[in-house]
């Protein structure tokens, strides 16, 4: 084979455009948002106590790759979350948790390091959890309302796939809450 051909060959050949090794999103396309504890004002039941704490402290941190842009029906985009360990009260930090504003979109979670525990709530506001923790792998369907928390001393990183038009709504959990909540509960988590 002369050169010219080889190298040819090779650089049709791509490199991938994101990686996402040992719990790391990485390229350029990766968008990393930044959630502190302020902005879930309202989501823990112990307001006073949530008044004492640093609020600039960070809660979580959210790495996002789309490949397309957002809205597009057939897309999917890929999500990483690194929850922070903490308690707010009784209860530990979380993520907002929403339903799709499109309402039947679903969505893949995945547990990659740490343990905690997947909020799902249905329209009726039926709650259920699963626990989550490395190589768990979580379906949830659409109408259903998603929330993780960390339960443990350390970070929670889990990763997440969705249709690009799904969207999120917050509103109705900021206004309404789950049914149900994790406590820590003489160091046991429990759902309440
Ligand atoms: C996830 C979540 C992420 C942060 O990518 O957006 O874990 O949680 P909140 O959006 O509830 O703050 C997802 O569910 N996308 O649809
Ligand atoms: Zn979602």
């Amino acid at each position: 084979m002369n050169m010219n051909h080889k190298n040819n060959i090779q650089s049709s050949i791509r490199n991938p455009l994101i990686t996402f090794i040992n719990g790391q999103l990485t390229g350029a396309d990766v968008v990393h948002q930044v959630k502190t504890l302020i902005e879930l004002n309202g989501i823990f039941e112990d307001q006073t106590m949530f008044e004492k704490m640093n609020g600039s402290q960070i809660a979580y941190e959210v790495d996002v790759w789309c490949p397309v842009e957002n809205g597009t029906e057939g897309g999917l985009f890929f999500g990483l979350t690194h929850l922070y360990p903490g308690q707010v009260g009784n209860e530990y930090f979380m993520t907002k948790g929403h339903f799709h504003a499109v309402e039947n979109r679903a969505e893949y979670y995945w547990g990659i390091e740490g343990e905690g525990i997947l909020l799902l709530m249905d329209k009726d506001r039926n709650t259920r959890a699963e626990r989550m923790s490395p190589g768990s792998l979580h379906y949830i369907p659409g109408f259903t309302a998603h929330r993780v928390v960390n339960t443990r001393a350390g970070m929670l990183r889990f990763g997440a796939c969705w249709p690009a038009d799904a969207g999120y709504n917050y509103d109705i959990i900021m206004n309404e809450g789950f049914s149900k909540r994790i406590k820590n509960i003489d160091n046991v988590p429990s759902l309440i």
